[in-house]
């Protein structure tokens, strides 16, 4: 029936990064990645679509937003369950928004399911449905790997999610997220303008990609063998691959800022305490660390020791973006 659906989707932070794209109008990615879904970010998203409706619409956080991607997956949606059907779009973030905290990925991954479920299409293992994620891949590179909890590996070649770890696994393991905010607003360049002049200006963009296959299957390795300082050291070297074939583009592009580097010294300062934790950070200047539980204390008291910090959130593992039966974003 068509109608109304809700969703709710978490973020995710890759520990081996996804940066450059092999096809832009599928958005499959040029390497893979390996990521952990959170509890505690995310985005909830209602969809209604309505034959009264004479436009699409879409609020953010109750402000009105033109986005083209919003629009793409729900014609895309439309195309699929064969309706003509314009829909009312709200979406709550409780992540700042675009602001390098993975916002696009839990957004893309509930505005998926909502779309989807609003629109009559089968309620079933949404992860396991190539269309929807193809659908919200096109929304958010980073986005299909939220439709699974845990630690999530999303596949070069198919573009699809695949579970890792499960979020029993992942959390038996005790893991643990700490995220330093360090500034305010919306970064400048988005990934997706980032990416694409990484890969046309950057030097070091082909090495990037050329090391990378190995590096994944290091960081798979550990998670099987659960050694968090095997895989914390292979995000952090992905990490600063990552950072240095986006800042050697042309005009150079720096996501990072003094700020992120005084966290990165901070958490190198725990280590040679003997504190387990590692340093990653994506498409803007925010710090994210990742430790086992017992190490909280430690971490949270060197990090809120941080010039400039404006927020530290810690998260746990968190699930798969789910259906919500009745909730409303924004009521
Ligand atoms: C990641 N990032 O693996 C990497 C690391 C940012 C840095 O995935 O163009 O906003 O929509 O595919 O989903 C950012 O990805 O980019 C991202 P598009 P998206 O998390």
């Amino acid at each position: 029936m068509i109608g109304s659906a809700t969703a709710q989707a978490g973020i995710n932070i890759a520990l081996i990064k996804y940066w450059g794209k092999r096809d832009a109008a599928l958005n499959l990615p040029a390497v893979g990645s390996l990521s952990l879904t959170l509890e505690g970010l995310g985005s909830t998203t209602t969809v209604r679509f309505d034959a009264a409706l004479g436009a699409d619409s879409f609020h953010l956080n109750g402000q009105q937003r033109d986005d083209p991607r919003v629009v793409r997956l729900l014609d895309g949606v439309r195309q699929r369950a064969g309706i003509t059907h314009f829909a009312e779009v709200r979406s709550e973030n409780t992540v700042p928004t675009a602001a390098g905290l993975a916002s696009s990925a839990s957004g893309a991954a509930a505005l998926g399911l909502a779309a989807w479920a609003a629109a009559g299409l089968p309620k079933e293992a949404p992860h396991a449905q190539p269309d929807l994620v193809r659908l919200v891949r096109q929304a958010s590179g980073s986005g299909p790997r939220s439709l699974l909890g845990g630690l999530v590996l999303l596949d070069k070649m198919s573009g699809e999610p695949h579970g890792l770890c499960d979020l029993a696994e992942t959390r038996a393991w005790q893991l643990a997220l700490v995220v330093c905010g360090l500034a305010e607003g919306e970064k400048a360049v988005s990934s997706r303008a980032g990416m694409a002049r990484t890969a046309q200006t950057s030097p070091y963009y082909d090495a990037w990609v050329a090391q990378h296959e190995a590096e994944l299957v290091r960081a798979q390795a550990a998670v099987r063998a659960r050694d968090l300082p095997a895989l914390g050291a292979a995000m952090e070297r992905s990490t600063a691959r990552m950072h240095a074939a986006i800042w050697a583009a042309d005009p150079p592009l720096r996501y990072l800022s003094a700020r992120s580097f005084a966290a990165f010294e901070a958490v190198e300062a725990l280590r040679a305490q003997g504190v387990g934790a590692w340093a990653t950070a994506d498409a803007g200047p925010h710090v994210k660390v990742l430790c086992q539980r017992e190490e909280l204390p430690a971490v949270r008291a060197s990090l809120a020791q941080l010039p400039g910090l404006r927020k530290l959130w810690v998260l746990e593992p968190g699930a798969a973006a789910r259906w919500l039966p009745e909730a409303r974003a924004g009521e």
